[in-house]
């Protein structure tokens, strides 16, 4: 090295980490690692309606082996904890080591005085497109939401609405007209309702209304639906192919998303593209049907995905195969792991799209202060060292655990279904 200093050769240590939980409707859980040399990296591990379980993964296994390792390998940080662990793969752990990842990119970026877009090879693009949930009780309540968020300058929504005859509403709409609110989680404890689902029904009305929706939008709205894991994969195929000419951006989640199979049939019958992945955590989860070009859009989160470093290799696995991002970003990952997204949208080659749900109230901003910005349907991403996003521990402690559940569904005689 012809005795020249390197950087890298200087000792640099993880002093202490700190797990918290909770937030402004949600039970945010946010990892802050400190070093000895003063500087701080976020990340987060929340898992919906799981959050104390990847807590206690970070709490009681993971800090006690941080403490005293170099923060910057985090490459080999990351394997650690992977093969270590032995038992591989799963949400809860890939969330926890997904926190600790992003933290560690965090302290990289600072330390280099770079936005994490720029370590990971520069800006693609200048915003990154992203889509809303539209919801309504039934078909008119569903296009007033839609005009709603084209009025805030939206390029793309999301669209889910009631079905007549159907028992009790259906995923991710509200039970009355005009309906607000949290329609993921019920926080009122762990003991989940039941929702009755009814296929044919659903089979039979939701094309139509899908048609009705491009019809009063015109041609230049992108529409997406998510079909939540409810259909078999041939009911998946004829409602692919039936879909067709509402030309959606994307039908997502069309059958329960372990069986990579499935979207073989779906691929065979319809040329609607394919979105799916929300659930999965590593890329032992997807890679077949990436290498198999069977969908087109490829979702998981970098929480659950394990953070940036497994996810760079996903995001490039699928640039060979033509399939591109659209990064879950349900009511339940933090500012944090959105940044990381932001970041990863910004450099992608192979971007698509992001989802985005609304985190900007004046409660969440002062916990996670960033200057990531939504202009026109795009999210601008900020050019401050790392993540560019920071937590505030005293509005943090305004905050505790709130116990939340999913529903559950049944059919109408009663046998479980796929939430
Ligand atoms: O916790 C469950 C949610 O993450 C999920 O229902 C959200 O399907 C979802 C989506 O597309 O955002
Ligand atoms: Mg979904």
């Amino acid at each position: 090295m012809g005795g020249r200093h390197r950087r890298g050769e200087d000792s640099m240590k993880i002093t202490d980490a700190q797990v918290f939980v909770g937030g402004p409707g949600k039970n945010y859980v946010t990892l802050k690692i400190m070093t000895d040399q003063g500087v701080y990296g976020l990340g987060d591990a929340t898992l919906n309606n799981r959050e104390t379980l990847p807590a206690a993964y970070l709490t009681d296994y993971l800090i006690p082996n941080l403490i005293g390792m170099d923060p910057r390998r985090s490459e080999d940080i990351w394997q650690f904890f992977y093969r270590g662990a032995y038992f591989r793969r799963g949400p809860i752990a890939m969330a926890a080591f997904g926190a600790i990842d992003m933290a560690l990119w965090d302290i990289k970026g600072k330390l280099a005085n770079m936005p994490l877009y720029d370590l990971f090879g520069g800006k693609s693009r200048d915003g990154a497109m992203v889509y809303a949930h539209a919801t309504g009780a039934d078909l008119p309540d569903l296009m007033d939401s839609v005009a709603s968020y084209l009025e805030q300058g939206y390029k793309a929504v999301r669209v889910q609405c009631g079905i007549p005859g159907m028992p009790t509403a259906s995923y991710a709409v509200p039970d009355q007209k005009g309906g607000k609110g949290d329609y993921i989680t019920d926080f009122s404890g762990i003991l989940p309702k039941t929702e009755i689902w009814d296929t044919d029904r659903y089979m039979r009305y939701m094309p139509s209304a899908l048609g009705e929706i491009r019809d009063r939008f015109g041609p230049d709205l992108h529409l997406l639906h998510d079909v939540h894991h409810r259909l078999l994969p041939r009911e998946a195929a004829a409602f692919a192919r039936a879909v067709e000419p509402v030309g959606l951006y994307w039908l997502e989640d069309p059958t329960p998303s372990e069986d990579q199979d499935a979207l073989r049939l779906i691929r065979q019958h319809s040329t609607t593209p394919i979105a799916i992945g929300e659930v999965f955590n590593s890329v032992y989860d997807c890679n077949k049907l990436i290498e198999n070009e069977l969908i087109d859009f490829i979702r998981l989160a970098v929480t659950y995905g394990g953070g940036i470093t497994p996810m760079k290799r996903i995001v490039d696995l699928a640039g060979l195969h033509h399939v591109r991002t659209g990064f879950h970003g349900a009511p339940s990952h933090s500012p944090i792991s959105m940044a990381a997204q932001y970041h990863l949208n910004a450099w992608a080659p192979n971007f698509g799209i992001q989802e985005y749900l609304v985190l900007g109230t004046p409660e969440c901003d002062a916990l996670f202060p960033s200057d990531h910005t939504l202009r026109d349907g795009m999210i601008h991403v900020s050019d401050a060292p790392g993540l560019g996003v920071d937590f505030d521990e005293r509005e943090a402690a305004r905050y505790e655990y709130k116990a939340g559940s999913h529903p559950v569904v049944r059919l109408q005689d009663g046998t479980l279904w796929n939430y």
